[in-house]
């Protein structure tokens, strides 16, 4: 099905990264030295969509991790020497101080070279690359300026090849930069150009989540980004182990984003069914399952779906599952008063069926008893909510210029600030304007 790069950008890139291999390694059963550990390979299996074999059959992951502060690096450096190639771990001197414009324009641009020098060493070794994913945060310099700029980068070199982001971006209530909104506004003015699709994810959103489910008293990173990894690599599960329906990153595109800059996708995890395991021993039902998936609790992202319109969403089933349950379980969904499709776009939900067992690092607890799980990435206009709040955020430091300073420093044009605003305005507008019925403009044209 071809091969795939993931590229990890600044410090939640590479922490999250070094999450996502221990998720994605023990879906495949491949130890810390890249080893697998059970000999017979499941005939579905493609090991190679993530994995590079070395001579010596060791399993060798194909991706990038860049952090202009090594800390983060040398962490991975110290407990994964043996699992990664040293030369794709590429870290700086110092960070770029949460200014999107200093990791985008002043010191973001050598080490680019070097990341896109050691992209391209892995892409000459692929028969047939799909495509990028590149996880990164928003909110800071690195990820967003750097991300960015190699994403920029992507775009012209791998012009064809699917690009998608899996995006921390800021929280609504709750903030660790303050200049979290312009480096919003900025960066976001630069995706909407640069990347396919990005996947998006909220820290607040995800204790919410984790409070509702789960007793864990100190919440920390390696707890969070283990939840964003059993998302982000469910986006690959059946490229990467084959199913009764599968698909590959360019139909999961095509069925995503029904226009280009409407591409901030939802995901949601189908955990509440863990009260279920846990208090009756039993396994949900695939309706349960399912219908799970659409509940505003479940959503990794602080907005509610329930009450805005779908336009589109992939659902990815996985287990003992079989097609015929499903499309049982759709019709009863598209049913139901709080899922909401627009009009015009009456088929709405793409299924992805995979029946090797969800394996994953964050409930490892309850393993033996999870037999199913299932995964919604949505395209729902209820993410505007966010970017109005943004906005709001946006504007209140911008109309007394606070902070601007570091950001013209930088050698930024003070007009590029407007100009990124005027395009979140315009993404609002989209929003709006993609949420109105077809029944209801044909009205409007009478
Ligand atoms: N979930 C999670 N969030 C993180 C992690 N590390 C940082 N963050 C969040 O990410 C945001 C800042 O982004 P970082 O990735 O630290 O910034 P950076 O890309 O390294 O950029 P600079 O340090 O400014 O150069 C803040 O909102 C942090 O709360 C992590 O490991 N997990
Ligand atoms: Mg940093």
């Amino acid at each position: 099905m071809g091969e795939i790069i993931n590229v990890f950008v600044g410090q939640f890139g590479v922490q999250s990264g070094y999450e996502y291999w221990q998720q994605i390694c023990l879906e495949h059963n491949i130890n810390s030295y890249g080893e697998k550990l059970t000999q017979e390979q499941d005939n579905k299996e493609n090991v190679t969509c993530f994995f590079n074999e070395s001579e010596k059959q060791k399993y060798v992951p194909r991706c990038v991790f860049l952090d202009l502060d090594s800390t983060p690096i040398d962490e991975i450096r110290k407990s994964s020497s043996n699992f990664f190639r040293k030369d794709c771990l590429i870290s700086g001197k110092e960070d770029c101080g949460s200014n999107y414009v200093r990791g985008k324009y002043t010191i973001g641009r050598e080490v680019c070279n070097i990341t896109l020098d050691q992209i391209r060493l892995e892409s000459d070794k692929c028969d047939n690359l799909q495509g990028f994913i590149i996880h990164r945060s928003i909110n800071g310099g690195t990820g967003a300026g750097v991300g960015n700029l190699i994403a920029d980068r992507l775009s012209i070199d791998y012009n064809k090849k699917v690009k998608i982001n899996s995006l921390l971006f800021p929280s609504n209530n709750i903030a660790n930069e303050v200049v979290e909104p312009f480096n919003f506004v900025l960066g976001m003015h630069d995706i909407l150009n640069n990347l396919d699709m990005s996947i998006m994810f909220q820290n607040e959103q995800i204790y919410q989540f984790v409070d509702n489910f789960l007793d864990i008293e100190q919440l920390d990173y390696q707890n969070v980004n283990q939840l964003i990894s059993i998302i982000s690599s469910s986006l690959t599960y059946s490229m990467r182990f084959g199913g009764d329906l599968n698909y590959n990153m360019a139909n999961l595109l095509t069925n995503l984003v029904c226009y280009p800059r409407i591409n901030n996708i939802i995901p949601s995890y189908s955990s509440s069914y863990l009260n279920f395991i846990k208090e009756k021993s039993g396994q949900p039902t695939i309706n349960m399952l399912c219908s799970s998936l659409f509940n505003k609790q479940n959503f990794l992202v602080d907005c509610n779906p329930e009450q805005d319109k779908y336009l589109s969403c992939c659902l990815t089933a996985r287990g003992d599952i079989y097609p015929r349950q499903m499309s049982e379980s759709i019709k009863t969904l598209k049913s139901r008063k709080s899922i909401d499709f627009v009009d015009y776009i009456p088929t709405g939900i793409k299924v992805g069926i995979c029946q090797k067992l969800p394996k994953n690092v964050f409930f490892q607890e309850y393993e033996s008893k999870f037999q199913r799980d299932a995964i919604l990435l949505a395209n729902n206009t209820s993410i505007s909510s966010i970017y109005l709040i943004m906005a709001e955020k946006f504007d209140k430091l911008y109309a007394k210029r606070a902070f601007v300073h570091w950001y013209v420093g930088e050698g930024m044009e003070s007009d590029e600030f407007s100009c990124a605003r005027e395009d979140l305005q315009a993404l609002i507008k989209d929003y709006e304007e993609v949420s109105i019925e077809a029944n209801q403009s044909y009205n409007e044209d009478d």
